[in-house]
């Protein structure tokens, strides 16, 4: 991938379609009958991008936090970031006054655009951050509020001419294990994660309708409903709150036909999905459904297959390396597996002194290609990346075809008299019991054996916990799996504790922190 030394994204994302004549092109839909081309959305990024340079002070180099659900004024606000050569730093809708701090505090924040219905957290937050300076609100009709500034503004904006490698993007991680952490990203990678997964593994085309439910703030959203659609002239609905019920009704009110969303959505979803006869297979419109953010337990690929007839796309990407980089194609699903390594990328499973392991051998896998980890604080980089590689911390087999089998994080591999047990094995096992809606598996510490299996189960309606169902889930695992993987002790929940982004944080269920 060659890109030329001077560059900016919301150029060749946005710019290029007005350019280029297509600006009456459907970009970005919302609820409410919210329509913008792609000369529309152009029009407010410029104005936001003057109210940046002149009302707000900004420089380039400037790190911008952006906060709101997914809306059509977050998209115009990042590219008015690019446009300024400032950086996004995009927020977790959830997130509260103590963590917005740490974000800017990391982070140099010093400028901010806020949806009005998110500002109270962070109002406080700015309290206690004197170098955030600059705040402007947005769905806000006061005088002082954005769009009234966006109107002072003409709609024509040169953007600044920033480096492929000037840094425009500072995401943080989900926190799966902890401690967020802020990585970096250039121009180039943005328009490198635009290049190598979405025409290789996705093939969407011009007239598809995205839509799904990770936040913009999270890379798979911002890629699979910004960065992806825009890269080829398609349109893309975002939705504010995108529990399945809602993600359900929007699919069939915009006719959307490739959908992002995480494998407990796609779970929730399915008997609804079949039922509205969603899916092209069945006469509706959706056609691609894509699945990241965790592993996709067979059980699962199974159950949306028999539901819409669709094959689903799975891919394992990270913050760290912005999007996606092992992955199939429908046609090339293999289930159990992630899929092969994305064109543009290398991936190997490597020991513990940094050597490839043979073909069905557990190991650690590490990564490189056109994007990978930046972090902002340097004392985790040395962790992250050896010898050019990137080690994501999953625990994973090659066969001997070239797909990779996700095991567990390296983190949540069990291990129990002697044998590793990984976590999600256990998980798939018990899913496939009809009992089971939602579970979670870790190690907990054991006199005898080191750790034992222990299992966190959430019941479908209507089932009663009782011992006789911990028989019952024991003995169904035994018989699908290795009986030495069985969960020797099982704990019914009603929830379980997982991240804005839909991941399990297994380390609060080890640390009884739930
Ligand atoms: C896990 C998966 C198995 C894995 C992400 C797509 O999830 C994303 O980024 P995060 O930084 O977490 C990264 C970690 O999540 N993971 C993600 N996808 C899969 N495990 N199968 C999968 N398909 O542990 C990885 O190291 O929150 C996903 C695109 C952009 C992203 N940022």
């Amino acid at each position: 991938l060659q890109f030329p030394p001077r560059m900016n994204c919301a150029g060749d994302l946005l710019d290029r379609w007005v350019a280029s004549g297509q600006g009456d092109r459907l970009c970005l839909q919302a609820p409410g009958g919210v329509r913008w081309t792609y000369a529309d959305l152009q029009d407010k990024a410029n104005r936001i991008a003057h109210v940046l340079v002149h009302d707000m002070h900004l420089v380039p180099g400037n790190r911008v936090l952006l906060r709101a659900p997914n809306n059509p004024m977050l998209a115009a606000c990042w590219f008015a970031v690019m446009k300024v050569g400032g950086i996004a730093v995009a927020t977790m809708p959830l997130l509260r006054a103590k963590e917005l701090k740490q974000v800017i505090d990391k982070a140099e924040v010093s400028h901010a655009l806020c949806d009005h219905v998110l500002a109270d957290e962070l109002r406080t937050a700015q309290g206690q951050c004197p170098a955030l300076r600059h705040v402007r609100h947005f769905h806000d009709d006061s005088a002082d509020g954005l769009e009234a500034a966006m109107a002072r503004h003409p709609a024509w904006f040169d953007n600044v001419e920033t480096a492929a490698d000037d840094t425009c993007i500072i995401a943080f991680t989900s926190g799966t294990t902890g401690q967020p952490k802020g990585t970096m990203h250039f121009h180039r990678d943005v328009m490198a994660t635009c290049a190598c997964w979405p025409p290789h593994v996705l093939k969407a085309a011009p007239d598809d309708v995205f839509i799904g439910s990770p936040p913009l703030a999270f890379t798979f959203g911002l890629g699979g409903l910004l960065l992806f659609p825009m890269s080829i002239g398609a349109s893309t609905v975002l939705l504010e709150k995108a529990s399945p019920p809602v993600l359900l009704q929007a699919i069939r009110e915009f006719g959307a036909t490739v959908l992002f969303t995480a494998p407990t959505s796609y779970r929730a979803m399915a008997p609804e999905a079949q039922r509205l006869r969603l899916a092209a297979p069945h006469g509706g419109t959706l056609r691609k459904c894509v699945s990241a953010g965790e592993a996709l337990p067979a059980a699962t690929r199974t159950l949306w297959a028999e539901a819409t007839g669709i094959e689903m796309i799975d891919g394992i990407g990270a913050t760290e390396m912005l999007h996606i980089f092992i992955s199939a194609d429908e046609e090339h699903a293999l289930p159990g597996a992630t899929g092969t390594v994305v064109p543009g990328y290398q991936a190997c499973v490597m020991d513990d002194n940094g050597q490839p392991v043979p073909a069905g051998v557990i190991g650690k896998l590490a990564v490189k290609g056109p994007t990978g980890c930046r972090y902002l604080a340097d004392e985790r980089q040395r962790q992250y990346v050896k010898d050019g590689w990137n080690y994501t911390g999953d625990a994973y087999v090659l066969d001997a075809e070239g797909y990779f089998h996700y095991q567990s994080r390296t983190d949540d591999m069990i291990v129990s008299a002697g044998y590793n047990i990984a976590a999600p094995e256990v998980e798939d096992a018990l899913l496939l019991h009809p009992a089971v809606a939602e579970c979670a598996v870790i190690g907990v510490p054991d006199d005898e054996r080191g750790q034992i299996v222990k299992a966190f189960v959430v019941l479908r309606d209507q089932r009663i916990p009782d011992a006789e169902l911990v028989q019952e889930l024991q003995a169904f695992v035994k018989r699908s799996i290795a009986p030495y993987k069985y969960p020797r002790a099982i704990e019914f929940r009603d929830v379980l504790p997982r991240t804005e982004t839909g991941k399990l944080q297994r380390f609060k269920l080890k640390a009884a922190l739930v």
